[in-house]
């Protein structure tokens, strides 16, 4: 007897270790129990309300803010990434402006003399202070428990700089037709350069800049080599994958910033970055009316291998129930990105499903995504309901759902739409899709 229960014991606790959430306090999230979960959160027979989601999620600390971050409105604004992974890594309170740069308002325009983001403004003294890095010095003034800019902080901007500044013109060489062979060669060159020298600068220290801890250097480099590591391989497929073997100090490096808790709601993912290189390419690629054969090509790339990113989380949400059964079993708490993806969803549920069911109207962005009709909005909304308690280890019945297809395509589509930083961090846009198309899997199964 004994010796057939151990294995399983065994089992358990590996399961323990391998799930590092298992072992946090469960207080933040008030249905932490499996018991209380279905009881509290799922009426028999039933998929839960928005209202009972909401009640699901644990009520969030709301310190006063000190100050106020403009960044831009699409969350594509790498200088603005900057200084809210600043303010992430330093735990100063604040709030969050968005400013829409097409269309900038005349009060931002007059208070900040660059009209350019980001900007801040303190509460204390309402001072305004633009320009990334001049507001990360101005943090470390005012905050200086966790400084960011240290010793080296000289030296190694200008390895960043030359790093971001080659890395901008190389990528900007493969769709620019005027250039020579050997000058987009050049390019290539100098680029390879500016990874070599900063690979050897991680190296000895790593995996930061400074050391075991990230530094202002870091901050100011990671939101362009973000957006380089996912769309490089699209844009510039022969050259080395930045987070691959080439450069092992980078790598690593990468690999750091995904663990970073500072880093993960002002992060993208991999499939945001890839739709928004061929919206980039469109926007950018041609003379407005046409792109030139080139870019259509990058396009074409950039949009199978968003498709392929897809199949690769659809691949991890069929196999992601044997988590999920686990966490349940041991009343785990809900992991933070699911508690970050569900908040923003249960706020904005509505829209979401409008914008799903909006056939009747004009579309305004990834116009090649069908949109659903308005008939389709109820069996929208109870897959996105079942698809949310999921995220937050909630139970809930299958949906009986009036039209199916609807319910499934709806699901793939705000899997495509939900974008990273935009809409969440990385990691919770990561664990929203994979419960959507779990729960596009289930449709088609059940
Ligand atoms: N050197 C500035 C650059 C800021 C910048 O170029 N921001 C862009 C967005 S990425 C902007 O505000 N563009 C609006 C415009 O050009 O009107 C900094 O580090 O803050």
């Amino acid at each position: 007897m004994f010796l057939q229960g151990f294995p399983k014991m065994f089992l358990q606790l590996l399961y323990l270790l391998y799930i590092p959430s298992v072992l946090r306090p469960a207080s933040a999230l008030a249905l932490s129990s499996p018991i209380l979960a279905t009881a509290a959160a799922a009426p028999v027979n039933a998929v839960p309300t928005w209202t009972e989601l909401s009640e699901a999620l644990p009520i969030p600390s709301a310190p006063t803010p000190e100050l106020v971050l403009y960044r831009d409105n699409n969350g594509w604004c790498p200088f603005c990434e900057r200084v809210w992974i600043a303010l992430e890594e330093k735990g100063i309170p604040y709030t969050t402006e968005l400013i829409n740069l097409r269309d900038k308002p005349e009060w931002y325009k007059n208070m900040v003399p660059t009209t350019l983001v980001p900007a801040v403004k303190f509460k204390n003294d309402d001072k305004v202070v633009w320009e990334s890095m001049e507001v990360i010095k101005e943090l470390d003034e005012r905050y200086p428990e966790r400084k960011l800019i240290d010793e080296q902080h000289e030296s190694d901007m200008k390895i960043v700089d030359n790093v971001v500044s080659s890395a901008v013109k190389y990528s900007f060489s493969s769709r620019n037709a005027t250039l020579t062979e050997s000058q987009k060669q050049e390019l290539e060159n100098a680029f390879e350069d500016s990874l070599i020298a900063l690979d050897v600068r991680l190296a000895p220290e790593g995996p930061f800049f400074g050391g075991a801890e990230p530094s202002a250097a870091d901050f100011a480099m990671i939101p362009m080599m973000e957006r380089n590591r996912w769309q490089l391989p699209v844009t510039s497929p022969t050259f080395p994958r930045l987070d691959g073997s080439e450069w092992p100090a980078l790598a690593k490096w990468f690999r750091s910033f995904d663990q970073l808790d500072s880093y993960s709601r002002p992060s993208g993912d991999e499939l945001s970055w890839l739709t928004v290189s061929s919206v980039f390419l469109k926007m950018f690629g041609g003379n407005g009316t046409s792109v030139n054969p080139s870019v259509a090509a990058k396009i074409v790339m950039a949009e199978k291998a968003a498709e392929e990113a897809v199949e690769e989380v659809r691949a991890k949400a069929a196999k992601g129930w044997k988590r999920e059964r686990i966490m349940r079993f041991f009343g785990a708490k809900t992991r933070e990105e699911g508690i970050e993806a569900a908040r923003k969803i249960i706020d904005n549920h509505e829209a979401v499903v409008n914008d799903a069911c909006s056939s009747t109207s004009e579309a305004k962005s990834q116009v090649a995504l069908a949109r659903l009709s308005p008939d389709s909005k109820t069996s929208v909304d109870l897959a996105l309901r079942t698809a949310t308690a999921r995220l937050l280890n909630v139970k809930s019945d299958r949906p009986r759902y009036e039209d199916k297809e609807a319910a499934r395509q709806g699901m793939e589509f705000i899997a495509r739409r939900v974008c990273a930083p935009r809409d969440m961090g990385a990691n919770a846009a990561v664990e929203f899709r994979r419960c959507l198309l779990k729960e596009a899997g289930e449709i088609v199964k059940n």
